[in-house]
């Protein structure tokens, strides 16, 4: 195989942790192994080892360099003891080493094999700051179904405040319990807990896929939700915009019992949604006009068709979004969200 001398450079870093030999657990920085020829005729670039991207050892320790690479005569990633003996590998052609299955302990290994996970920034240092917009609306605005549209359309990560509290729940922590309590009778979370689970989702998100972009949906929900956020970011990043869906009681209150079927969710009833809607009124519209008086507040009339809600979206979105994506085809699931294809029959 001839060498391809349009490599990008390899930036990517490599968290190796839980194997069965402790001395293979820690980090691995691009190879800065000499560019040589393989036995099989392979020349290698910087970074690179049989074509495909490298890794050293940060601590410099393995007597092979580079230590976590891909061999072009087994068609394997293989990663190696500190004394240069292989101790784990996997078969496969994949341009990167996989995360998502478990590796083969080789004779010199001892199980378990270990985790993976590729970091798009240097996980030593600080993660780099998020481009945020906020999307904020009453119960059933549509915030949830629109931002996934961008997500999969557009490359924009969605986070779901709501969706990430409901998720600790389930986890069964300590605030499980409170937080159903909180969410059933429609009211807000202690913030801290809230700003703490987005920001630990946004560095997760932007160090494992190197995006910066999220929508965050459903929050702040308050003042004191704002206030939170600002004591952890507002030093860091400009006050996000944010969307305002704007729609009336009587058309999300249908919405959400449509919905209510199919989510299970234990505020998805009419009780639960009166509560959330007060809520909203006296907690959440603070905030909207909080951004009003910055002028960073974008209204959107949220009880139009669901086609006209996300262009509105998308034309908020252009500037920084990869441009070849914005003439995408809509995918399956799209159309699905758009209500311009049925959802299959379960
Ligand atoms: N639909 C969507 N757009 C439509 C359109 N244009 N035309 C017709 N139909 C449309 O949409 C609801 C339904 O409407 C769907 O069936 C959709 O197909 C259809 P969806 O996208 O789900 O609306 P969404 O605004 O996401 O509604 P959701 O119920 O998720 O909003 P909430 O704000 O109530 O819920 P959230 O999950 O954000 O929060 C739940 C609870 O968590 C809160 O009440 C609170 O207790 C707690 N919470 C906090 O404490 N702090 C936080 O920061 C966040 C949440
Ligand atoms: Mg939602």
């Amino acid at each position: 195989m001839a060498e391809d001398t349009n490599l990008k450079a390899n930036t990517l870093f490599i968290e190796v942790s839980g194997s069965g030999i402790p001395e293979i657990d820690g980090l691995f920085v691009p190879s800065t192994a000499p560019p040589v020829k393989s036995e099989s005729g392979t020349e290698s670039s910087l970074g690179y080892w049989n074509g495909k991207m490298a890794w050293d050892r940060a601590d410099g320790k393995s007597s092979r360099s580079p230590s976590l690479s891909y061999s072009n005569s087994y068609k394997s990633w293989r990663i190696s003891r500190l004394d240069g003996h292989l101790a784990y590998d996997m078969t496969c052609d994949d341009e990167l080493p996989p995360t998502d299955r478990e590796w083969h302990v080789y004779k010199m290994g001892v199980a378990p094999a270990p985790k993976i996970v590729l970091h798009h920034y240097d996980p030593r240092l600080p993660c780099p700051k998020p481009n945020v917009l906020f999307v904020l609306g009453g119960p059933g605005s549509g915030k949830g179904t629109m931002c996934e549209l961008a997500q999969i359309q557009l490359g924009w990560k969605h986070l779901s405040a709501g969706d990430l509290l409901r998720a600790e729940r389930n986890s069964g922590g300590e605030s499980a319990s409170m937080i159903e309590e909180i969410i059933k009778a429609g009211k807000i979370v202690p913030s801290e807990i809230t700003v703490n689970l987005l920001k630990d989702e946004m560095e997760r998100i932007t160090r494992t896929t190197g995006s910066t972009n999220f929508l965050i949906d459903g929050f702040p929900r308050s003042l004191e939700n704002m206030e939170a956020w600002n004591n952890i970011f507002g030093k860091d990043i400009e006050l996000p915009k944010m969307l305002y869906f704007e729609c009336p009681f009587d058309i999300l209150e249908k919405r959400i019992m449509g919905r209510a079927k199919y989510t299970g969710r234990s505020d998805d009833n009419l009780e639960s949604i009166k509560l959330r809607f007060d809520t909203f009124k006296a907690e959440t519209l603070p905030t909207v006009e909080y951004f009003k008086s910055n002028d960073k507040c974008i209204d959107v009339d949220a009880s139009q068709e669901r086609t006209a809600v996300y262009d509105v979206l998308k034309n908020n979105l252009v500037e920084y979004t990869d441009k070849s994506l914005l003439s995408a085809k809509l995918t399956e699931k799209s159309e699905m969200l758009l209500g311009l294809r049925a959802y299959p029959k379960k």
